[in-house]
């Protein structure tokens, strides 16, 4: 198996078994390093604007650069395991959740298509919805500046620029994965070179 990397989006916004939202992200990022998942680095922990039909809760969003040695197929059990156990229960698209784990990147791979029906099982990649959603693209930008998108050969800049005004000031406060409340509007954009605990916690685990 080649190692390549890995880009996973979090999202949640009702409370579960775990918790709030912001413990249940919390829990997840444990939970998939537990899994045997190398994270290299954690975005912040953003507070944005739901996307979807009537009303609900505002989101947290976060992203996760990771190492990965695991096949596509074998990466969403292991997934969709975890939001089970962070009591995700099958509900209307993008209506309410305790946890929401997309498969954003794996390793440049292309597989389904943009078009293709989402069904149980049946994986797209990269995620087909991930360049229209600034919920995504802000913290994906935070661990991997230089991202482009496989398919559409775009940077993660562009593809945010891109979006409807409207859409980035969605993104509306933003928290570090130790809790304090960072200066998110200033330096949106910027890189974060705080990874640091991630990639030694990795180093450590990794043959
Ligand atoms: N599947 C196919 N490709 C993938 C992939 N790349 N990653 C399959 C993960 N799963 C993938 O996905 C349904 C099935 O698609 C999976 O069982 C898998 O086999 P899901 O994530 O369980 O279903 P979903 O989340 O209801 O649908 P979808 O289309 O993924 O919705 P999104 O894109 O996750 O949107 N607003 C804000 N502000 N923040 C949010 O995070 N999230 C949503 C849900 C709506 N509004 C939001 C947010
Ligand atoms: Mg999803």
């Amino acid at each position: 198996m080649t190692v390549g990397l890995l880009l996973l989006g979090l999202g949640a916004n009702i409370a579960g078994p775990w918790g709030s939202p912001r413990d249940t992200l919390l829990r997840a990022r444990r939970e998939l390093a537990g899994a045997g998942l190398c994270i290299l680095a954690s975005s912040r922990i953003h507070r944005t604007l739901p996307l979807g039909p009537g009303r609900q809760a505002t989101y947290l969003n976060a992203v996760l650069l990771l190492r990965v040695r695991m096949a596509p197929a074998a990466l969403l059990r292991v997934i969709k395991r975890i939001e089970r156990r962070a009591g995700r229960r099958h509900g209307p698209r993008w209506g309410p959740r305790c946890l929401d784990i997309d498969i954003l990147d794996h390793g440049s791979r292309r597989l389904g298509s943009r078009t293709s029906r989402r069904r149980q099982g049946n994986l797209v990649l990269p995620h087909p919805e991930m360049h229209l959603r600034a919920f995504v693209l802000v913290p994906l930008l935070e661990v991997a500046p230089h991202w482009h998108h496989p398919t559409l050969a775009v940077s993660a800049r562009t593809l945010l620029a891109r979006l409807p005004r409207a859409d980035r000031l969605g993104i509306r406060q933003s928290l570090d994965f130790a809790g304090s409340a960072c200066n998110k509007l200033q330096n949106e954009h910027a890189p974060r070179n705080s990874a640091s605990e991630d990639v030694v916690a990795c180093k450590n685990r990794s043959p």
